[in-house]
């Protein structure tokens, strides 16, 4: 059996979390396989939201295995947040949460070291969540991390103040005005890791070779969005793991002949939060009221997000970098009212006009080129037939699928599990 991947194209918050929720039921197991507490997927259902940070968004179906991967970095704090949290919704999740002993855990210092490079950043800033992201994956790399396996050895609180020392000195080297009193956060840290140990720790590539051997069908879930690739994103403003299929390969240990379908998830128009380039961003009341209507704020910071029509030339550019099989076109409900939609086409560049993602999308660089489309009035949010879309609608979709050459077989109308529409 393969293994399908669903994957965010743009900056991020693109509505992984619902998807995959309502993607699960056709799934045995959901896997994560990169970023950690800074991803926010949110998910609706029975009246109720959901924000899962670090573990994977099957969790609410019964019959679904959650694997946390070997490419995730967990801080071991906010994952004991989530459990409490699934407890108190009396989800049952002790035999189907299994975690990678090869995942690299965040520890408190890590934190502090984030919030201390991006304060020495002054104006420059990543816009980064702050967990802890960019310094966790730099000691991996570095070849310093801890790893979940490692709290299974006797002389890993050695390890962790060797580590936690060092850490402290860097954290004065920058000099930024970062206050902390690491006794508490270390009370809260081992605290936690207590929990996490209750969990089962695995070797996930070893399970999930055995699990497709048997028959057991697998979705990774993405964290994140494409455009924030360590290495294909708008660098340095990106996060600090490989956001795309490929990373589901290192995240996981699937081999890539073992990828099925790469189903792409984009909204149907733009998003970012945190710092750096945005071409098709929108300082006028039509990127506030996508922003309002949408309600585009951080799951994870509650920054607002800033917003902008769709980029199809970043689109086109993620669609091929992850090989992807199917589209999924999220949140067209915003869109509603509109009289005209802007599709962004192709870049000015240097006074050329390009189709292609050059290496500096600057503003000083760069400037969207839109074509015009029709917008539509009706009120998506009710509907649930294919057939009961508005011309207009189908019109914007054809544009885009034309365009990227690869079908959009699902579109979202409103957050809940249920406002999902399969088209053909
Ligand atoms: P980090 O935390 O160091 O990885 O941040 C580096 C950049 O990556 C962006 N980033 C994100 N962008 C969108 N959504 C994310 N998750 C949360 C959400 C974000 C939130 O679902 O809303 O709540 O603010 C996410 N995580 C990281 C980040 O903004 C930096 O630009
Ligand atoms: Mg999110």
């Amino acid at each position: 059996m393969a293994v399908d991947l669903l994957l965010g194209l743009q900056w991020g918050d693109e509505g992984k979390g619902k998807i995959v929720d309502v993607f699960t039921t056709k799934y045995d197991i959901i896997a994560r396989f990169q970023g950690g507490p800074n991803a926010g997927h949110t998910l609706e259902f029975d009246g109720q939201k959901h924000v899962l940070h670090t573990i994977p968004s099957g969790i609410f179906h019964e019959n679904t295995v959650n694997l946390v991967g070997n490419g995730v970095v967990i801080d071991p704090v906010i994952f004991k947040r989530e459990l409490d949290n699934l407890a108190k919704h009396n989800v049952d999740y002790k035999s189907r949460l299994l975690i990678s002993r090869k995942a690299h855990l965040i520890l408190p210092t890590h934190r502090l070291l984030d919030a201390a490079s991006e304060a020495s950043k002054g104006k420059a800033k990543i816009g980064s969540t702050l967990k802890g992201i960019g310094p966790t994956y730099m000691d991996k790399t570095g070849r310093n991390g801890i790893r979940v396996g490692d709290l299974e050895l006797d002389d890993w609180k050695e390890r962790y103040q060797n580590l936690a020392n060092k850490h402290v000195k860097m954290i004065d080297f920058y000099d930024a005005d970062v206050q902390y009193d690491l006794s508490e956060l270390e009370k809260e840290f081992f605290e936690a890791v207590k929990t996490l140990k209750s969990l089962q720790f695995i070797d996930s590539e070893e399970y999930l070779q055995q699990a497709q051997a048997s028959g057991k069908t697998i979705l990774a879930e993405g964290a994140q969005g494409s455009l924030l690739d360590i290495d294909f994103g708008t660098y340095p403003f990106v996060t600090s793991s490989n956001t795309t299929a490929a990373g589901a390969c290192t995240g996981l240990g699937v081999s890539p002949r073992q990828i099925g379908e790469a189903f792409g998830i984009f909204k149907a128009y733009t998003t970012r939060v945190g710092s750096g380039p945005f071409p098709t961003e929108l300082f006028d009341e039509v990127g506030e009221t996508m922003g309002r209507v949408g309600n585009e704020f951080g799951a994870t910071t509650g920054r607002p997000r800033r917003c902008g029509w769709l980029d199809l030339v970043a689109l086109k550019y993620a669609v091929q970098v992850n090989g992807i099989t199917q589209l999924i076109m999220m949140k067209g409900d915003v869109l509603s009212g509109f009289d005209t939609l802007k599709v962004c086409t192709s870049y000015k560049y240097r006074g050329e006009e390009i189709k292609h993602l050059p290496y500096n999308i600057e503003e000083q660089n760069v400037s969207p080129v839109y074509t015009e489309l029709k917008g539509w009035s009706a009120d998506l949010t009710g509907m649930t037939e294919a057939s009961q879309l508005p011309k207009e609608f189908n019109d914007y979709v054809a544009f885009l699928e034309k365009e990227l050459n690869v079908p959009i077989s699902v579109v979202s109308v409103g957050p809940d599990r249920t406002q999902t529409i399969t088209r053909k």
